[in-house]
């Protein structure tokens, strides 16, 4: 394979890359993104064209697609998804290991002639905002014109990667190739020191989509530990008061715990002049700014959010940031072309087609939309995407949030009595796996700073990494822990969520501003019933607010046991300020 196809680039390494990549994979054809509107609307027609994706009503649903993937590939695979740095023990125990020379050997296998009959498409894109000193580049090349036109979506493709690159060798490496779409053939590889990404025989996003989990998250982890900023799984959001001041927070969910949720919320009518904006609702990438504080960017262009649970009620600004321009991927689909999931608005659809393909109707067992279906859709949608989105510098960040879907144990909200001891708090956070990835659903695992599936290195050296960030802050952010999810005995939600977590939100912003009252437990800060405003939440009592606050001394002994099991596993590379932590936790309960 020597044609590279309208090459449009002469940078020397990038040529050389694909050319070698081409020479491995043997497409028949290269395609060389560029990011233009003309190209979408041609990389859309042959998409649809090739089956890949459905037109939907364009009257409702104007400029929106359909895709379904394999059966067999509909979220991420830990089991498949490995860390090759030079030893086991820099990847450490909790992610899966391979000597990089030995994993490259048999992913180079597994590519050979990989592309055959098919279209090579280089994706230059660029992760951050253009001329941010913490924005990166990567080139995906890859067999899929559905990870083309996504990577589109989510991050800032084509030329502005050029400009942003200019004669910099300083890219990362992504190949993708999808082959037969195997369980049994089925990498996500990642090679820090190389910053190299290499991923086979998937086409489903959190696997395919390099610039997200695994540039932003495992390759970015690993390259902030090293040049002193970090790189996490938190949605970013601004809280703008009345009077206009507005205070950045930070917040660490799992996967499909409601990030892009609580990235758009709005306010219940009783905050008026309040007003949330989203500046990411996924990654964060944060340096320690000129002043002191922590900046954060989005490196992301798009939300790839769980459709599932989205209606009017639960998430306003997403309904309307998904109603155009947006590729929807396993959800069900009416006969009028419309999409459907369980949880959005209105009755179900009498008939409609399951995201497999198959007859449905509300009779059917069987859920029409898959519980991990998503929307790919563009911020430039959202009504409350925050101006500063696009600035450089990013945003000051104020408090961190960690949280978890927990239905019993973890308070609604506390507050960390400093640094290190919110550093333990992340790093003890607990969560019910969901549709995510695969396996394990609805069982408690611990996730730190919801990171668990994506650190591209040993844990215990990002906690360590976590507190040597304090040393660079003269003002770091508060850290807070927040739980949505916590359940009565019948199984019922104690906290209505959504829109309502303003209440909680509020209290947290207050408690940065030094505005907001607080009680000293065993576990941290909390809110006293009084210290939330319920004004307008009807049918919500202060003996609900207790209910959800409270602190159970069994259910904690308990929780203590599920953390030390973690402990045990990374004690190896564990800071020892993680130890005293928790002998303190231990002594104060
Ligand atoms: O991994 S994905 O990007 O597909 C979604 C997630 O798990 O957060
Ligand atoms: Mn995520």
């Amino acid at each position: 394979m020597s044609n590279l196809g309208s090459c449009n680039t002469n940078h020397p390494a990038v040529v050389a890359w694909v050319k070698e990549m081409a020479e491995l994979c043997q497409p028949d054809r290269v395609y060389w993104c560029n990011g233009s509107e003309a190209e979408r609307r041609a990389l859309t027609e042959q998409a649809v064209a090739d089956g890949v994706l459905l037109k939907l009503n364009q009257e409702k649903l104007p400029g929106c697609y359909y895709h379904r993937s394999n059966p067999n590939d509909v979220a991420r695979v830990e089991q498949c998804t490995y860390i090759c740095t030079d030893t086991e023990t820099e990847a450490g125990p909790t992610n899966n290991w391979a000597p990089p020379k030995e994993m490259k050997e048999r992913l180079h296998g597994l590519a050979r002639g990989g592309m055959k009959g098919r279209t090579m498409y280089v994706i230059p894109y660029l992760m951050g905002p253009p001329g941010s000193s913490l924005s990166k580049v990567g080139f995906e090349l890859s067999d899929s014109i559905y990870v083309a036109l996504n990577m589109r979506i989510m991050t800032r493709m084509g030329d502005v990667a050029y400009e942003q690159l200019g004669e910099s060798d300083d890219f990362n490496r992504g190949l993708h190739c999808m082959l037969d779409v195997h369980p049994d053939r089925r990498y996500i590889c990642h090679f820090p020191r190389e910053n190299l990404i290499i991923s086979v025989g998937s086409a489903y996003g959190g696997n395919v989509l390099l610039g997200k989990k695994c540039l932003a998250l495992r390759i970015g982890s690993y390259l902030g530990r090293q040049e002193g900023w970090m790189a996490e799984h938190m949605l970013v959001l601004g809280v703008e008061a009345p009077n206009g001041e507005k205070t950045y927070i930070a917040a660490a969910f799992p996967s499909a715990c409601g990030k892009t949720n609580f990235a758009m919320l709005i306010p219940p009518a009783h905050f008026q002049g309040w007003k949330v904006w989203t500046v990411g609702d996924d990654i964060a990438w944060m340096k320690p700014g000129p002043d002191g504080r922590l900046y954060a960017i989005n490196p992301e262009a798009g939300y790839f959010g769980v459709a599932p649970g989205t209606n009017y009620q639960s998430n306003p600004n997403a309904m309307k940031t998904i109603a155009r321009d947006t590729i929807y991927t396993n959800v069900a689909l009416t006969p009028d072309l419309d999409v459907w999931w369980e949880g959005k608005d209105g009755d179900p659809p009498p008939v409609a087609t399951d995201w497999q393909g198959r007859p449905w109707t509300p009779a059917s067992k069987e859920k029409a939309a898959h519980p991990n279906s998503r929307f790919t859709a563009p911020m430039a949608n959202n009504p409350a995407l925050a101006a500063e989105v696009n600035d450089p510098n990013g945003v000051p960040i104020s408090a961190i949030i960690f949280g978890g879907r927990r239905a019993s144990t973890m308070p609604l909200v506390l507050q960390a009595f400093n640094w290190v001891h919110g550093v333990f708090i992340g790093a003890t956070v607990g969560s019910e796996m969901t549709a995510a990835a695969v396996g394990g659903m609805g069982q408690v695992r611990r996730d730190p700073m919801a990171m668990l599936p994506f650190c591209g290195y040993n844990m215990g050296d990002y906690f360590r990494h976590w507190l040597r960030m304090r040393k660079r802050l003269k003002y770091p952010p508060r850290i807070f822990h927040v739980n949505w999810f916590r359940k009565d005995g019948e199984g019922r939600f104690l906290w209505p969520g959504f829109g309502e977590n303003m209440r909680v939100l509020k209290w947290i912003v207050d408690r940065c501003h030094g505005r907001a009252d607080a009680n000293e437990t065993p576990l941290g800060w909390l809110p006293g019933p009084q210290h939330i405003d319920l004004a307008g939440l009807d049918g919500f009592t202060t003996e609900d607010l207790e209910k959800v606050l409270d602190i159970d001394l069994e259910e904690w002994r308990r929780e203590l046991i599920m953390q030390e099991e973690l402990f045990l596993k990374l004690y190896a590379h564990l800071p020892k300020e993680m130890i005293f932590q928790r002998e303190l936790l231990v002594a104060r309960l």
